[in-house]
């Protein structure tokens, strides 16, 4: 065989050992998870309990650490056996009440439509607790899940039949958990909304309809409401506009007082470190006063070091 033919088999033999070994690997898309199979959805819930426990929040489980095989098991039976669209919030309850725990005051946050942002802005719970941040909704967070009529378990594994519908699994969890959250939130509260839409607050939220008619006073002293847009567009809603003065008037009939902040630095600095617009950021990065504020001062230094010398 001559050099030229044996160099060009052995690079096709090495393709198609490539292919096999990683072709479907690389051609499967995972945009989307389709199938989650309840072994797998097990590992997942358990995990994420002790993760929490143990590493995330340690604290209000010293004493007594819940045990996560029974979390699960509570869990699943919220949903097992239904159909997709006819679950019941009240079968969430036992799993909600076995994990829950008390949250800190003057730390939960809200929110509406800004669902990426708060994750980043409450930083695992350190700076604010959202639902996620609790061993309730850091178990479920993100994860698509339903019953089924047919399978042994009760467990759909076929994600793509979790569809959207007023009783999906998802609604009969979120909905009951949101209630807890905010029946037992105490201080003051932030919230969060979407000012890059209109209206920020849409009326069939979860936040309205789940969490904001469980907040009571006087548990609940306060509460801050910040409107978000996106970085360098101009927002659609303001804290005149009437979705947001309805939410405060809402909040002054509950005797909850309540001030409206529009894109305070904090958020804006974090938004300016993710995403940098140079527009919408340069007062925040731009060092070149404090740069030459140094300069200055050195050649000031060097001068009147020089004077001192030869005087
Ligand atoms: P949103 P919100 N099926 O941004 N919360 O006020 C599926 F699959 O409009 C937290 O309604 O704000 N997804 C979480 C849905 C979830 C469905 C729910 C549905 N039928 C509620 N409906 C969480 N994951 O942390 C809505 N979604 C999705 C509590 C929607 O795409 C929080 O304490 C978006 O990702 C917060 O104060 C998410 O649900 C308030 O309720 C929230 O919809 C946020 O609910």
């Amino acid at each position: 065989m001559q050099g030229y033919t044996r160099y060009s088999v052995c690079g096709l033999c090495m393709v198609l050992f490539l292919f096999t070994q990683y072709g479907t690997f690389a051609d499967s898309s995972c945009d989307s998870m389709t199938e989650m199979p309840t072994e797998s959805l097990k590992h997942v819930i358990i995990g994420r309990c002790v993760q929490y426990q143990t590493l995330v929040n340690p604290a209000p489980f010293c004493t007594k650490m819940k045990n996560c095989t029974h979390l699960w098991e509570l869990f699943l039976s919220g949903f097992a056996y239904r159909s997709p669209c006819n679950t019941s919030n009240e079968s969430s309850q036992p799993f909600i009440d076995a994990a829950y725990h008390d949250t800190p005051r003057d730390k939960l946050i809200f929110w509406s439509g800004v669902y990426d942002f708060v994750t980043r802005y409450s930083n695992g719970g350190r700076k604010r607790t959202s639902i996620s941040d609790t061993l309730t909704g850091y178990m479920v967070d993100g994860l698509t899940f339903c019953g089924s009529t047919t399978s042994v378990d009760g467990n759909e594994a076929n994600l793509t039949a979790c569809i959207r519908c007023p009783q999906s699994a998802y609604s009969a969890f979120w909905s009951p958990a949101s209630i807890s959250y905010a029946l037992y939130t105490k201080g003051s509260i932030e919230i969060m909304l979407n000012a890059s839409r209109s209206p920020s607050l849409r009326s069939d939220s979860y936040f309205t309809t789940k969490e904001l008619p469980n907040l009571n006073p006087p548990n609940v002293t306060g509460a801050r409401v910040i409107l978000v847009h996106y970085l360098g567009q101009q927002p659609k809603e303001n804290c005149s506009s009437p979705s947001v003065k309805n939410l405060t008037r809402l909040l002054t009939s509950k005797n909850i007082p309540s001030e409206c902040v529009e894109q305070p630095s904090d958020v804006r600095m974090l938004q300016c470190a993710d995403f940098s617009n140079p527009a919408a950021c340069r007062d925040i990065f731009d060092t070149s006063g404090s740069t030459k504020q140094i300069v200055t001062t050195n050649i000031v230094v060097v001068v009147v070091s020089v004077i001192v010398w030869f005087v």
